[in-house]
């Protein structure tokens, strides 16, 4: 019979929590063939990535996939499922836990937790936690990107078959979202961030830039910010802005996998948070990450060690380019210095985001961990 999975999330903000719940619950019913019901406590940002999901709706199926919304208090009479996923330690309803405990064979119980390059990951990865007063166990489950960890998200969407994802497809994907074809020497580049970084450096040191450069800015909070350095109010979709050697181009917040695919036609990504940062990789394309800001600066720490690691195999001077621009899109800093020495590596990256999937893709991936550590408590 097949294995019934249940996924909780929470919102918290943005659409991090709800993309990576979304895209595992789609990895483990087409790869894996299980039965995957994902509760959701905000329909409307889900549709968002997704919108075929109708936020009207308490239940629906989209992908194969039932999709619930989480009401509180949570819905009476739900049988839990054999696996429980608690995505981001969104707290399981109380009631859904107390019949958990009753039954005769008690559900795996995962908190899926957030991805870090840091060293103490592996040793935390897959530890128990009893619950304080229910016979029920909770193991502590960490993505990450050493042997050792609950490895990365990979989707059929992420992996970029160059026989099936050419440059006719890209061109025809392109050409939906009418984006046109680029002269041979510019560059295009794909901006989502934070709308604290600092956009306006950024944007005037692309227009004094070596390269034309191209970007595609989504619908959403750094279209407003990326509008208002242009004294472009509410820019809407199709809007196109020069300055210099800057043309901007607004698009459409896309559906999700569409965004993967958008990732794989540019030479540069600006990306955030955690699923963006994850997609950019798979895309094989140079990427540079805006970190989710944490209490206590605890995403320095974060980059800082993802840095180290992604880094690692690099030549001194294209190590120092890709940090030196890391950390001064995240700081506030010096953009206008470290923007042309890091666009120097342009060719130099590409080459090494191959390597770099290469290398993630000698571990297993996180959806694959996930049901082999499950099958291994039943
Ligand atoms: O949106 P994010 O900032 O999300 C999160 C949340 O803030 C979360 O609370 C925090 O814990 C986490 O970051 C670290 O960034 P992220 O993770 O990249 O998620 C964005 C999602 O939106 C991802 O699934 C891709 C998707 N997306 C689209 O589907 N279409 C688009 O056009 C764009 C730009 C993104």
């Amino acid at each position: 019979m097949k294995q019934h999975w249940d996924i909780f999330c929470t919102v918290v903000d943005n659409y991090g929590d709800i993309g990576i719940c979304w895209r595992l619950a789609r990895e483990l019913v087409s790869r894996h063939q299980l039965t995957v019901r994902l509760w959701v406590d905000d329909m409307v940002t889900f549709s968002h990535i997704a919108p075929n999901v109708n936020f009207n709706k308490s239940q629906q199926w989209l992908n194969g996939v039932e999709i619930r919304y989480w009401s509180h208090p949570f819905e009476e009479g739900i049988k839990p499922a054999d696996v429980v996923i608690e995505a981001f330690a969104c707290k399981l309803p109380e009631s859904y836990m107390t019949v958990m405990a009753e039954l005769p064979l008690h559900p795996v119980w995962i908190n899926l937790e957030y991805l870090s390059a840091e060293n103490w990951v592996a040793n935390y990865h897959c530890l128990p936690s009893p619950h304080p007063y229910l016979s029920l166990v909770k193991y502590f489950f960490f993505p990450g990107f050493s042997l050792g960890t609950g490895g990365l998200l990979r989707t059929k969407h992420h992996l970029s078959d160059k026989n099936i994802f050419d440059d006719k497809a890209r061109s025809k994907f392109l050409q939906q979202l009418n984006v046109r074809a680029c002269m041979p020497s510019e560059l295009r580049i794909s901006l989502f961030c934070y709308d604290t970084a600092p956009l306006n450096e950024l944007l005037t040191a692309w227009s004094k830039s070596t390269a034309s450069i191209h970007v595609m800015v989504p619908q959403g909070s750094i279209a407003k910010v990326v509008g208002a350095y242009f004294h472009c109010s509410l820019p809407k979709v199709g809007t196109i802005l020069h300055k210099g050697k800057l043309t901007v181009q607004f698009i459409p917040f896309l559906e999700q996998s569409e965004y993967d695919q958008l990732l794989r036609c540019c030479d540069f990504n600006f990306i955030r948070g955690e699923d963006s940062f994850v997609s950019a990789q798979w895309s094989a394309r140079p990427f540079v990450w805006h970190i989710y800001p944490q209490a206590d600066n605890a995403h320095q720490v974060k980059l800082e060690s993802f840095l180290d690691l992604y880094t690692a195999k690099m030549i001194p001077s294209m190590a120092a380019a890709v940090r030196a621009f890391w950390l001064s899109w995240n700081n506030n800093d010096l953009i206008s210095e470290t923007w042309p020495d890091y666009l120097a590596f342009h060719m130099a990256l590409k080459q090494y985001g191959d390597n770099w999937v290469r290398q993630l893709n000698t571990h297993t991936d996180l959806a694959s961990n996930l049901v082999q550590f499950a099958e291994n408590q039943i």
